[in-house]
């Protein structure tokens, strides 16, 4: 059932618009009669006329629902369906409402409200997912608490909240706390836990639980572990403590996003929580402590302290993202988290803030907001966090958060109310720091130097180019941390944070005794494109000596897209200098192996081509291809006859640990072997493939094989050994599209939408596949278009079955005017096909909109 008309101009909701609703939600008593294909949802919700209210119009909303009946006060009533919702009169003092609703779980396939998930039924509800369960006022600001009974024949059967009671075929929650509708849940079916617990630090026992299908039980310690690391770090760090007497954790197959922070009982992508050594790699290991502990750091930022209304999802998920991050790296490395988070940033957030789906971070307009689930809301939004803590400094920082929590405990809040605690905790004025919030765009930094008679001076002038409906920027405060260096190497400035709030100013630095380099945006301490004139040779003194890792990192990095700039435009051969740099810091031992790893990986292709475009030139994907290809080639060659003796010492041996320290080690490894396979046939790969004993070593001699066209038959024993694995079975499904030459991509991934085990039913497994060919990037931009044809028709496909999902991966086209006008009709055609596809969901119909009318 598609509740839109099919292709209609869809309604588009506005921040300015924000009111209140016109009651108080008292309490929700809510009654499951568990059934595949007929689940009846009664509803019994106490609701409180608001004296003050400016409207009291009674509206609900509700999707997908089939109402059976409705009283007031135990009197039938009848309700008026109205688009998405229904409207009924009713008294202006307290009264009960009561609903019964029938629901079909089992052909949910939109993952969205209550579905079935391998059996097992399951809820989604952020953003607007409750309203397809029951009639509801579906709106973060409105907070009641939920008494749930759940009755049918599933072993287990779970809500929100503490265990009330249970009996054969029946089992009833409650959840103490008043919570918006998105966070309610409810899971049902044949459920085995591994247990644990945690003492907070006031002394209660809280029981934890893991939950997974019988099977999955093996998989579970790890995430357990880091279920209990998050709560001791958000007690230690910011005081909080967890609430309920019981902390549920869920693992599902077939679940549109990574994971949700249901009160009490969060579910998760079992791709987010499921790990083991054998079918997990480090970077699985990594991405799924950093998930549990954000789900687990919302409790506090997101339910304790909720959201007024979807504009501001940004309060709730840029704070979680920047508390995770703060949580990897006190767990892990800082500098390789910050250098990670860094390059995640340019990957995902930069394109969409240069391009036809740019938005600020605390949206004004959206029609779909399942649509705004965006790097810039999430990652931007832990950038301006990032760049707030740095202005007001660490202090300030823990004092307005203690404030933050003190006085809004309980409410559903707005991006004002944050700043303010930020102003009233340390004297502030934030106005203009506010622009982070409501405007879009990647500013350019331009930096200029003059040094004369020991002073120095900084030039900074920043702008931000035109972004849809923004064709003008004001200048935004900009925490610029700078250091300088001496010519020998030695920090003649330790860093200082340089306030930007103009278009244009200088900063100078006296008593300087010869001409500094200056080390610019370390940490990188603003989401900013930084425009400095500057040579290879002060690339590689910073790569050198810099005493910011970041910045060591980042001149590296700078340093590899000069080169590889000037070989797809000139055709030049790769920098001998740079190759020497970069053999002389493999060597050295003394570096972090993780550092050194991430130095060795080259920036990716599709970088190539932004940094490209942003100079002015027209990017070709196969040239950038073929300039990476030569690049790597000669690299291989230059360190050939010290392959053997690195791969030697940088192999882990003995018993596989997840931590810091083995996946740095294994990282650097892993771009030894992959250039030893360019050179040796694929021996040393073939080897490693044969004798590990986790998947992290297993992967990566795959991958090194697969690349050299040389894991045939490992690819198949792969296939043998993993087909009953799904999430192992994604790994492979993946690296061969990531793995295929340009011209061979395409057709390598049509193959493997034919395969028994593609379904377009689960999330993960389509993501697998059109993630990666649209990942491949030189493969997905092939001059064919047979990439682009093959992600539309899929697109289309799948929109009709799930449009969350459809929607998001529209967003692969979004860099199309990156390309020569010839791509950019191909894109254009397959977006229009898409456009034009009857019946289109409301969420792909804007995605593509706003990429076309760019
Ligand atoms: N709040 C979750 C993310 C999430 C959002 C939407 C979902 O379904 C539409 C699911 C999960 C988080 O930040 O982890
Ligand atoms: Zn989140």
């Amino acid at each position: 059932m598609n509740d839109a008309a099919p292709n209609a101009a869809p309604q588009t909701f506005y921040l300015k618009d924000y009111k209140p609703f016109g009651y108080e939600v008292e309490s929700v008593k809510l009654t499951f009669q568990l059934s595949p294909n007929a689940t009846k949802v009664h509803s019994a919700i106490r609701f409180n006329p608001k004296a003050d209210a400016e409207d009291n119009r009674f509206f609900l909303h509700g999707e997908q629902l089939s109402l059976i009946s409705a009283k007031i006060d135990g009197t039938p009533v009848t309700a008026r369906l109205v688009d998405g919702g229904l409207e009924c009169d009713v008294p202006r003092t307290s009264f009960l409402w009561e609903a019964e609703v029938e629901i079909d779980p089992a052909a949910n396939t939109a993952l969205e409200g209550l579905y079935m998930s391998n059996g097992m039924y399951c809820t989604q509800c952020e953003a607007e997912g409750f309203r397809k369960i029951t009639y509801y006022p579906d709106r973060p600001d409105v907070m009641s608490t939920f008494t749930v009974r759940i009755e049918g024949d599933e072993p287990v059967m779970l809500s929100n909240g503490n265990p009330t009671g249970a009996g054969e075929g029946w089992a009833e929650w409650h959840d103490p706390w008043p919570k918006p509708a998105y966070l309610f849940a409810l899971v049902a079916g044949d459920l085995v836990n591994h247990p644990g617990s945690f003492t907070t630090k006031s002394g209660k026992d809280v029981e934890l639980n893991i939950w997974v299908r019988p099977g999955d039980e093996g998989k579970c310690a790890f995430g357990m572990e880091a279920l209990k690391k998050s709560m001791k770090w958000d007690e230690d760090v910011y005081g909080l403590e967890y609430d309920l007497d019981l902390f549920n954790i869920v693992a599902v197959d077939d679940f549109n996003m990574g994971a949700m922070e249901n009160k009490g009982l969060n579910i998760f992508n079992s791709s987010c929580v499921l790990a083991s050594p054998e079918t997990s790699t480090d970077a699985n290991f990594e991405r799924i402590e950093a998930i549990i502990a954000h789900e687990y750091f919302h409790n506090w930022t997101g339910n304790r302290i909720t959201c007024r209304d979807w504009f501001q999802l940004c309060l709730k998920e840029g704070l979680t993202v920047f508390r995770d991050a703060q949580f990897t790296a006190d767990m892990r490395s800082e500098p390789v988290k910050r250098i990670e988070d860094v390059i995640a940033l340019r990957a995902r957030q930069f394109p969409e803030d240069g391009g036809p789906l740019a938005h600020p971070p605390r949206p004004e307009e959206f029609q779909e907001i399942n649509n705004f689930y965006t790097a810039t809301v999430y990652e931007k939004g832990a950038e301006v966090i990032g760049m707030l803590k740095r202005l007001v400094g660490d202090d300030n920082y823990y004092k307005a958060l203690n404030l933050y929590f003190e006085r809004h405990d309980g409410q559903a809040c707005t991006i004002e109310d944050w700043l303010k605690v930020f102003e009233d905790a340390t004297g502030r004025d934030l106005s203009q720091f506010k622009l982070w919030y409501s405007q879009a765009g990647t500013p350019r930094v331009k930096v200029t130097e003059d040094y004369a008679d020991g002073t120095y001076t900084l030039t900074f002038e920043q702008s931000t180019p035109p972004t849809p409906g923004q064709p003008e920027k004001a200048p935004r405060v900009i925490p610029m941390a700078v250091g300088l260096l001496s010519p020998n190497g030695d920090e003649v400035r330790g860093t200082q944070v340089l306030e930007l709030t103009e278009a244009k100013q200088s900063f100078t630095f006296d008593g300087l005794a010869s001409k500094p380099v200056p080390s610019i945006l370390r940490e990188f301490s603003a989401p900013v494109i930084l425009e400095r004139e500057t040579t290879n040779s002060e690339r590689a003194f910073l790569l050198a000596h810099d005493t910011d890792p970041f910045n060591r990192w980042e001149a590296g990095n700078a340093l590899a897209k000069e080169v590889r700039v000037a070989m797809v435009l000139d055709g030049a051969a790769p920098d001998a200098a740079y190759l020497d740099a970069l053999e002389k810091l493999v060597r050295d031992d003394e570096q972090d192996p993780a550092f050194r790893a991430l130095v060795l990986s080259p920036p990716s292709q599709s970088d190539i081509a932004q940094t490209l475009h942003e100079r002015g030139h027209t990017p070709d994907p196969q040239t950038i291809y073929d300039a990476a290809e030569t690049f790597t080639q000669t690299l291989a060659q230059q360190l050939e006859t010290s392959l053997p003796r690195l791969y030697a010492a940088t192999t882990v041996e003995g018993l596989y640990v997840p931590d810091a320290d083995g996946a740095g080690k294994r990282a650097l490894n892993s771009r030894i072997l992959s250039l030893l396979t360019r050179l040796d046939g694929g021996e040393q790969a073939a080897r490693q493939y044969a004798s590990a004993d986790n998947m992290t070593q297993q992967y990566a001699a795959l991958a090194a094989l697969m690349k050299a066209e040389k894991g045939e038959a490992q690819s198949k024993a792969f296939f043998e050994q993993w087909q009953d694995d799904r999430l192992v079975m994604d790994k492979w499904f993946a690296l061969q599209i990531a793995c295929a030459a340009p011209e061979a991509t395409a057709a390598t991934a049509k193959e493997l939408t034919q395969h028994p085990l593609f379904s377009m039913k689960n999330p993960n497994r389509f993501r697998a596949v059109m993630g990666a060919l649209a990942g491949n990037h030189a493969g997905f931009h092939h001059a064919s278009g047979a990439g682009y044809q093959l992600l539309a028709e899929n697109l289309i496909a799948l929109d009709s079955v799930n449009p969350q999902t459809t929607a998001r991966m529209c967003a692969a086209f979004q860099t199309w005017k990156r390309y020569d006008s010839k791509r950019q009709a191909q894109i254009q055609a397959e977006l229009e096909r898409i456009l034009a596809t009857s019946g289109l969901s409301r969420d792909t119909h804007e995605m593509v909109s706003r990429m076309l009318s760019a």
